[in-house]
């Protein structure tokens, strides 16, 4: 038995542990969680948590941070303001993009985030591959060398004029991704589709963000999704589907699961609390609102609160993707932009876990366990972080947010600690907020204040997960087409 005193004991609260929640003290030694229990030993640190909620640090598995969008333009966010506006909202791990431009060269890309992050991030963070250039160099060099580096996770899009991959390129990554044994996430939207409506509406003279949803139709997601469930059956390549949106989208990830297809799916906090009508505003107010895919309607909403109690969708992320009301940011292409010309996206990372809370926990909206299971245990398993991060258990990092279920706090920019001055939840009131926020045992936010340097967050390699290992059964004609005795890694190109 170890009689040294804990460096930090959080002491009476109520601790969401993997069975469900107890009464129980938390020790923590250095970086680790050493002991759970009732009536610890003394630490050098002692937290009083009665009659609060311990649950394990929320991680937030899509966040743009410090990143240069598919329209070009770097968002509001340093690493050094967007982990720590994380932080303050329960969240101590995210998952944001190194992303790959036309002409990159990818093992670059990945050392120039690096250093942002290492400069700025004050939680742990690991990136996702934005993949825009998948060419033999990518594919053939730079994808083994940093999957096996420990990132293991790669994003594609199947819109977006600069960055979308044709059919052809996609197979080629699932292909890359399944012999390098990494998971591969989509922004699934039909590009002809939206470009379609956007000529379409244009043409029309339907120039301001009202009409932004329109332009990004309904059947533009479910298309995509279809294909890519074909794309991920054909080469046996486990998927995430980023941010589904409508409610059919849902449906096809439904089925296909229960078709036994590998994919997974993810919602974000904007679409199970806010609808299309928030774009509809005087002038270019409703820029605020869009992101891609847009802001649906409320029958969506519910439909996606079904498809999470239900799994058919597992994680609940922010999207996070921060761009001022200014000539930086959602108006860079002018005064007076059409919709076309206005970044996409919203910050959300700080209000996520608050905004969740609220709806799952204080309204009772699927419980405590789905909210710590779908912020925080499930991205962490998905991703490969678990059990390191994502739950409270001894020998796990001691990463924990101590919530008071009480506490109603109005959003508003003011609280926010990113750079997008303005927060699209303003005026919304929340129950439960996360008063004491643990990294690795440090404490990274208490009274409202910030208690650790930039740069004090780290990398977190990671090996894919389960999520990420295929089913053995890609189409007969690709393992028609292999060499009997050809490896796991041979090339099928
Ligand atoms: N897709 C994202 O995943 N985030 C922001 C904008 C977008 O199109
Ligand atoms: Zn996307
Ligand atoms: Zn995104």
């Amino acid at each position: 038995m170890n009689e040294q005193p804990f460096s930090t004991v959080i002491r009476g609260g109520t601790a969401v542990l993997p069975h469900g929640p107890v009464r129980a003290d938390i020790g923590i030694r250095g970086e680790t969680i050493a002991a759970i229990g009732d009536h610890l030993g003394p630490g050098v640190t002692e937290i009083d948590a009665s009659g609060r909620l311990v649950l394990p640090g929320g991680i937030d598995p899509h966040a743009h941070i410090e990143q240069v969008s598919g329209g070009g333009l770097l968002n509001a966010d340093s690493f050094e303001s967007g982990t720590t506006s994380a932080a303050f909202g329960g969240t101590t791990t995210v998952i944001s993009f190194a992303a790959q431009h036309v002409g990159h060269a990818l093992d670059r890309v990945l050392a120039d985030y690096h250093q942002l992050a290492e400069k700025g991030a004050v939680i742990d963070y690991a990136f996702h591959m934005i993949l825009a250039d998948p060419n033999e160099a990518t594919l053939k060099t730079h994808i083994p060398k940093l999957v096996k580096e420990g990132h293991a996770s790669i994003k594609v899009f199947m819109t977006y004029d600069r960055i979308k991959l044709d059919d052809e390129q996609m197979l080629n990554v699932l292909q890359a991704a399944r012999d390098n044994g990494a998971f591969v996430c989509v922004h699934a939207e039909n590009h002809g589709m939206i470009t379609f409506m956007v000529k379409r509406l244009l043409a029309h003279g339907m120039t301001g963000p009202s009409v932004f949803p329109m332009s990004h139709p309904r059947l533009a997601e479910v298309d995509a999704i279809q294909r890519l469930v074909t794309m991920s059956r054909f080469i046996d390549q486990p998927i995430m589907v980023f941010h589904v949106s409508t409610a059919e989208g849902a449906e096809v990830i439904r089925r296909a699961r229960a078709d036994g297809v590998k994919i997974f799916g993810e919602t974000c906090t904007q679409y199970l609390l806010m609808t299309d009508d928030a774009v509809d505003k005087p002038g270019l107010e409703g820029a605020k609102w869009m992101c891609s895919p847009p802001l649906r309607k409320g029958a969506d909403q519910e439909a996606l609160w079904q498809a999470l109690a239900q799994d058919d969708l597992q994680v609940v992320s922010s999207d996070h993707a921060p761009y001022r009301f200014d000539a930086s940011g959602k108006l860079s292409a002018g005064p007076n932009p059409t919709f076309k010309e206005i970044a996409n996206g919203l910050p959300g990372l700080e209000a996520r876990l608050p905004l969740l809370f609220d709806a799952m926990v204080t309204r009772g909206r699927l419980g405590l366990e789905r909210f710590v299971a779908l912020t925080s245990t499930a991205p962490a398993k998905i991703y490969g972080l678990y059990p390191k991060k994502g739950v409270l258990a001894v020998g796990s990092d001691a990463d924990i947010a101590i919530w008071d279920g009480k506490k109603t706090v109005t959003l508003s920019a003011s609280l926010m600690h990113d750079r997008a001055g303005y927060t699209p939840y303003e005026g919304m009131s929340v129950t439960g907020w996360p008063v004491t926020v643990l990294s690795r045992g440090r404490i990274v936010v208490r009274d409202g204040e910030l208690k650790v340097a930039p740069g004090s967050g780290r990398f977190l390699p990671r090996q894919a997960g389960e999520a990420a290992q295929p089913l053995g059964r890609p189409a007969a004609e690709i393992t028609g087409s292999l060499p009997s005795s050809a490896p796991r890694h041979a090339s099928v190109a």
